[in-house]
């Protein structure tokens, strides 16, 4: 018998009202309310608190009978009083009787367990929350509807339909059949191509576009990353290699959010934490969307800033000149040159920023992968059918090529997942999802 979980769907602040959700068996916990409340209905009561006869309160229950609730157990919703005095007395009422704190997503895998989700529902329910954009949230919805499944549904059943015929082919005669599996494969290479294509896309509209800013040590990148947060986030000095690890934070500018990151310094460094700070901005600038290639124009141009702009030249970049209230030095062409410390020119730099995030971003998407997991098996059962395109195989080499394929389904599909990856996947999703 799985544990009766709890917890709350709204912070735990003086509010209008804060809710709790549980799941389960909640006959434990009945004695404290003063009616026995009825499936998708809700009723108005009082919580009376054991450990505290002083806390009671008029509630709110909304109970879903199992298997017709979200997780597919038995729910119950209970909308308190916002005063977080009353619902941590109730939590810890609930506790003595058995019913404990909801990990991470454990709603959400337990509807996957109890067969109410899909695996690629429950991570476009994630998604869906988490969406930085509309184009992101319709997308998402989509999937939480099916979208995905119904494509891998289909892929998943033309290759079992293709495998059978190789099957046949070559338990029998392979003059008694037409086939021709690099044909027939051809539909389901295209759904997946176009499934993969527009996934870098997608990411941007779920996450926010990642800006990141690069450049030489003490060109003034985290001065900058400050300003464009409104905040005093990062350390400053005119040391060359404060920054050492990567700090990233959402950034508003003209109405559109992205994820802004400030990077250490890139050098050669004999220092062992800031070689480890390098190693991570060299990877927050490969992952990027849009770098900020920061430069500092009172200084000769540097060799590590020749090989900055070097190396970017094919990226999305804004080239930054920094400094600009010293005299110039530098002879760089740069998109916007600035004063991070006399505040010139930031609200062009801002106003360059928002039309590239916006450029960035997708107006609409339909459909789309949402985990990097889902896009590593996609394109191993891609990889696997192009083989059979590719080459003229032998029969039984193309029905090992399709049962590949078939196993990076079943991984998308979660048929075959273990317990401790269902909990790491869900362990990214919200407290209370
Ligand atoms: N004169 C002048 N100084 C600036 C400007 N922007 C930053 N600085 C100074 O340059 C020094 C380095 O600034 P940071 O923002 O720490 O530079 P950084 O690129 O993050 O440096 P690292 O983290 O070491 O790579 C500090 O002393 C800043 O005050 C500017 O526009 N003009
Ligand atoms: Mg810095």
């Amino acid at each position: 018998m799985k544990h009766t979980i709890m917890a709350p769907l709204t912070p735990i602040q003086v509010a209008p009202a804060i809710v709790l959700r549980i799941s389960g068996d909640v006959t434990p916990i009945s004695k404290f309310f003063s009616a026995t409340p009825k499936h998708r209905v809700a009723t108005f009561c009082r919580y009376q608190s054991e450990r505290n006869p002083l806390i009671t309160d008029d509630i709110l229950l909304t109970y879903f009978k199992a298997p017709n609730s979200y997780t597919g157990e038995d729910v119950l919703e209970i909308s308190f009083h916002g005063n977080p005095l009353i619902v941590n007395t109730a939590m810890a009422d609930f506790a003595d009787n058995g019913v404990r704190l909801a990990d991470r997503g454990e709603f959400t895998q337990r509807a996957f367990i109890n067969g109410k989700l899909t695996l690629a529902q429950s991570e476009g329910v994630n998604a869906l929350i988490h969406s930085h954009t509309a184009a992101g949230v319709h997308a998402a919805a989509n999937t939480l509807h099916g979208g995905l499944d119904a494509i891998f549904s289909h892929v998943r059943s033309s290759l079992v339909e293709l495998l059978a015929k190789l099957e046949a082919a070559i338990d029998f005669s392979e003059e008694l059949y037409e086939l021709d599996s690099s044909h027939s494969v051809e539909p389901i290479v295209k759904a997946l191509t176009d499934l993969l294509a527009n996934y870098h896309q997608a990411q941007r509209a779920l996450h926010g576009v990642k800006v990141v800013i690069a450049g030489a040590p003490n060109a003034g990148k985290s001065t900058l990353f400050n300003i464009l947060l409104s905040q005093d986030r990062a350390i400053v000095s005119d040391e060359a290699g404060t920054t050492r690890d990567t700090l990233s934070e959402q950034a508003h500018s003209g109405g559109v959010t992205f994820a802004l990151t400030d990077t250490a310094g890139v050098r050669e460094t004999s220092s062992q934490s800031e070689a480890a700070g390098v190693k991570r901005a060299v990877s927050a600038i490969e992952s990027a969307d849009l770098l900020l290639i920061i430069i500092d124009l009172s200084t000769p141009l540097s060799s590590d800033s020749g090989a900055l702009l070097h190396n970017t030249v094919a990226r999305e970049r804004i080239i930054i000149g920094n400094k600009s209230d010293m005299p110039k030095v530098a002879e760089v062409d740069t998109d916007v040159q600035i004063s991070s410390k006399a505040l010139i020119g930031i609200e062009e730099l801002k106003d360059l920023i928002t039309a590239k995030v916006q450029k960035l971003l997708p107006a609409q998407i339909e459909l789309s992968l949402t985990s990097e997991s889902q896009r590593l098996d996609c394109e191993t059962a891609l990889h696997e059918l192009k083989t059979i395109q590719a080459e003229d195989l032998p029969l039984d080499l193309q029905a090992y090529h399709i049962r590949a394929a078939l196993r990076s389904l079943d991984s998308l599909q979660g048929s075959d997942i273990t317990e401790e990856t269902l909990t790491k996947l869900f362990s990214s999703f919200c407290i209370g999802k």
